[in-house]
């Protein structure tokens, strides 16, 4: 099965992966979904939404917080370093992440389209003007924009919030011209961005699946692979350098 993906992966030019929170679960970032996830503790409504923010900021602030401090301890691992040897090797790839932890981008993906926004970010509620190096915000006392007054937020985007049209858009472009889409480490629940590997194989990409367990799109998925990502992206990339080689 790997040997028949990497057989048609080593005559592609144009590759898509899209990954999920399972990509970092080996550096050691919760997932949402699983036992131990974050939604488990908390419900996303109570989060990870405007209505939160506005009803209670301070806990809203705590929470992500708590995350960016977990976040800074951990590492990109073996999942997130094959990708970036992956994008080394075919002429157009691109990387779409679920994910707000930065950890591709501290592997060292260079095209990353980030769905959700990150963790590090910060920006205005009203009217969404950045704040990078605001740091980290005292839930007790959070800064207002100095354009607007308006409450500083995490730049992530919570349910119910329309993504970035830019990034949905080019993400939805590089699937309808993808020859082989990646989805990694993802229960492909969240939409729009489980939308994009449907897109893919409707416009004739082959799809693979790398997962701990089925999901969502596990019926309709050319290959999945069961596995840790951390695992099985250095080996079909090893796999790979073999065949460009020989
Ligand atoms: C929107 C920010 C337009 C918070 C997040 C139908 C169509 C369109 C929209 C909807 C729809 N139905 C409902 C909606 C609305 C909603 C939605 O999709 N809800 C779902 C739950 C049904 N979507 C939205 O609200 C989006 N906006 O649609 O705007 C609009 C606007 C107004 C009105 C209507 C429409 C916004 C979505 C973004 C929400 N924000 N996060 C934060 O992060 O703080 S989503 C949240 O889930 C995370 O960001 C995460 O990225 C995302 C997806 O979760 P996963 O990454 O998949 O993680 P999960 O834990 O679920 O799964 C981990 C997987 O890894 C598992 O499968 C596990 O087996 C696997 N795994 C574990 N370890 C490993 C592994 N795999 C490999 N190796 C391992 N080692
Ligand atoms: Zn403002």
């Amino acid at each position: 099965m790997l040997e028949e993906v990497v057989g048609k992966l080593k005559n592609c030019s144009k590759v898509v992966v899209l990954t999920g929170a399972g990509i970092s679960a080996e550096s050691g970032v919760p997932t949402f979904r699983g036992k131990e996830g974050l939604w488990g503790k908390f419900k996303p409504e109570q989060l990870a939404s405007m209505d939160a923010f506005m009803s209670n900021p301070k806990i809203v602030w705590e929470w992500y917080n708590w995350r960016r401090e977990l976040i800074a301890k951990v590492r990109p691992n073996a999942g997130h370093v094959a990708l970036v040897n992956l994008e080394n090797m075919i002429d157009e790839f691109t990387l779409v992440t679920q994910n707000v932890d930065n950890l591709h981008f501290l592997a060292g993906s260079k095209s990353i389209l980030e769905l959700h926004g990150n963790i590090y970010r910060n920006k205005c509620m009203d009217c969404s003007a950045l704040y990078e190096d605001e740091g980290d915000i005292n839930p007790e006392r959070i800064p207002t924009c100095s354009l607007c007054n308006g409450k500083i937020r995490p730049d992530i985007v919570w349910f119910g919030e329309m993504l970035d049209s830019d990034i949905i858009n080019r993400a939805f472009l590089k699937a309808e011209e993808a020859e082989l889409f990646f989805v990694v480490g993802t229960s492909a629940l969240v939409h729009p961005a489980a939308t994009l590997p449907i897109v893919a194989q409707q416009h004739g990409a082959i799809l693979v699946e790398i997962n701990v367990e089925r999901t969502a799109l596990s019926d309709i998925v050319d290959f999945h692979f069961e596995g840790k990502s951390g695992q099985f992206l250095p080996k079909l990339v090893e796999l790979l350098k073999e065949q460009i080689s020989t």
